[in-house]
């Protein structure tokens, strides 16, 4: 009776892993193929053509253990990928720091990002490459930066 029982108890237990493998194996199918058929780098929502970028302004601090207070500013995200000629509109809100004035090194482009509130600009490039925005305020480790973030331009 006991050896039964256990018998039964094995039996389901089997079922039981078997439609676990299964339910899992069609949950990864259906996983994977929404990932193979979505573009996340070029489907940035689009509107009219014109692709917006939203960037904010933020701040890393640590404490040393001699308890000096280190920080640094950053441009999040910092890593934009885009294409040739594709038409962007930027807009950069500035949380952490007062003031942070910007150029975008190859490109005619300079502006000024406050604390508190947007700037916004169109923005284009007309070849691949890699362009940095940058703080001219916080450019390196000594100034409190680097605050740079980096337009990945591909070839469309
Ligand atoms: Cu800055």
């Amino acid at each position: 009776m006991i050896v039964k029982k256990a018998f039964v108890f094995s039996g389901k237990r089997v079922i039981f892993t078997l439609s676990t493998i299964i339910i899992l194996t069609a949950a990864l199918l259906v996983g994977s193929s929404f990932l193979s058929d979505s573009t996340p780098v070029f489907n940035g929502g689009e509107r009219n053509g014109v692709r917006p970028i939203q960037i904010v302004t933020g701040e890393f601090t640590a404490k040393t253990p001699e308890g000096k207070t280190i920080e640094t500013y950053r441009w999040d995200p910092g890593t934009i990928f885009v294409k040739e000629d594709e038409l962007l509109k930027v807009s950069i809100l500035g949380v952490n720091g007062k003031e942070h004035p910007f150029i975008i090194e190859g490109l005619d482009k300079a502006g000024v990002v406050k604390q508190g509130s947007e700037t916004v600009f169109d923005l284009q490039f007309d070849k691949p490459g890699v362009y940095r925005l940058l703080c001219t305020t916080h450019k390196d480790f000594k100034s409190n930066g680097p605050m740079i973030a980096y337009f990945i331009v591909m070839e469309k």
